[in-house]
């Protein structure tokens, strides 16, 4: 597509409970969404398009080196003006964007929010749903849900419960040093090992606490998920000799060349694909296809996405190697009020658009009340 202008918003959207991990407690998302204008080939000549993209970034740099405000800045200062310049040279396309921006180190988040929403326009203006697009055939993924750091056991068991009576197929629960053994354990005792559960660490552990980790194992987890730190690879790898548990990763995996590293070091038998922070889609679809090859199992990860984001990653997850439940849930597991129609979980699954492009329709409207910043690029 030609690009005539980006509208970059900065949102923050309530959250309809704390989200506490071991690094931080959110109250709010505070997001990029942006919406490129322009126009795209098409056979009586170019065609007005419009294609909307969403920021995986949180606003600290805790989770990964990101921020929202730094994305922000990203975008403005060097991603929009590259693409620009690019598309003077040479046409651009969603499939061109990661090799006009690779030379800009890192900043995987800003950069998969510019390349969706191009993607997105490309694909409406063709009338192709994003699933068709990537070749998923599912029309609906299972839905998993991810479970903060609670005050207390009896409040975790509450809301682990409130969970599986709506549906949700697979329950991850956050731990972090002094809240992992115990809260697993009441979990198993009281919903039994029938229920598909996994763990999240968000690299608070080291090596030191193999130990301790190795006590997992008689729970049955499906994965203990990002351990050790994020460049900790060789470390996992050797986590992985002494425990039973799969070790799934996500901090670790910015770009499928991690991704090839981590399978041939033996880091990981799992890996957790999060688009944004692998810098977009058409990445992410290459880490699936190299898990595919080797055998490893993949599941869609999320960054408490909008329905933006969250329709993108149904399409993907609809691929056939993502064999484990995504962080893909309602809309309602974070937002009262999405900023395009919600996600709903119906027996246990979400469905995936099947419109053009992601298949969902931004409500310009509801964005504007969790609006905190508007620029036009
Ligand atoms: O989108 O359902 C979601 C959130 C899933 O736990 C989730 N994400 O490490 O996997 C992860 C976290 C990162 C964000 S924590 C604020
Ligand atoms: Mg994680």
């Amino acid at each position: 597509m030609h690009i005539e202008s980006v509208e970059l918003r900065e949102l923050r959207i309530p959250l309809v409970s704390p989200f506490t991990t071991s690094f931080s407690t959110q109250l709010e998302r505070n997001t990029l969404v942006l919406k490129v204008s322009g126009t795209t080939d098409g056979p009586n000549g170019p065609v007005e398009t419009v294609g909307w993209g969403e920021c995986g970034s949180l606003s600290d740099p805790y989770y990964n080196s990101e921020y929202t405000a730094g994305a922000r800045a990203m975008l403005r200062e060097y991603l929009v003006p590259t693409l620009r310049k690019s598309q003077s040279d040479q046409p651009l396309t969603a499939e061109t964007v990661g090799s006009a921006l690779h030379h800009i180190v890192g900043h995987q988040m800003s950069k998969s929010a510019i390349e969706m929403a191009i993607l997105d326009a490309e694909l409406r203006a063709r009338g192709q749903s994003f699933a068709r697009y990537l070749g998923a055939t599912r029309t609906r993924v299972p839905s998993g849900v991810s479970v903060g750091i609670q005050d207390s056991i009896p409040q975790l068991l509450e809301t682990v419960g409130n969970y599986l009576s709506q549906g949700y197929v697979r329950i991850k629960l956050k731990i972090k040093p002094g809240w992992d053994i115990a809260p697993v354990a009441a979990v198993r005792k009281e919903f039994g090992y029938d229920v598909p559960l996994q763990v999240d660490a968000n690299a608070a552990y080291t090596l030191v606490d193999a130990q301790l980790l190795r006590r997992l194992d008689e729970f049955a987890l499906l994965l203990i998920e990002q351990p050790l730190a994020e460049d900790d690879l060789v470390q996992h790898a050797k986590l992985a000799q002494s425990l039973s548990t799969p070790i799934c990763l996500d901090e670790s995996v910015e770009s499928a060349k991690d991704a090839a590293d981590a399978i041939t070091l033996g880091a990981a038998s799992v890996i957790n694909i999060k688009p944004s922070r692998v810098g977009g889609y058409l990445e992410a679809k290459r880490i699936h296809d190299l898990a595919s090859a080797h055998g490893i199992s993949v599941w869609c990860g999320g960054m408490l996405e909008t329905g933006i984001g969250r329709a993108a990653n149904a399409a993907l997850a609809a691929l056939d190697g993502f064999t484990l439940p995504g962080d893909i849930s309602a809309s309602d597991r974070f937002y009262k009020e999405d900023i395009t129609e919600p996600f709903v979980i119906e027996d246990g699954h979400i469905s995936v658009p099947q419109g053009p492009g992601f298949g969902v329709t931004p409500r310009e409207d509801v964005m504007e009340r969790f609006t905190v910043g508007t620029e036009i690029l």
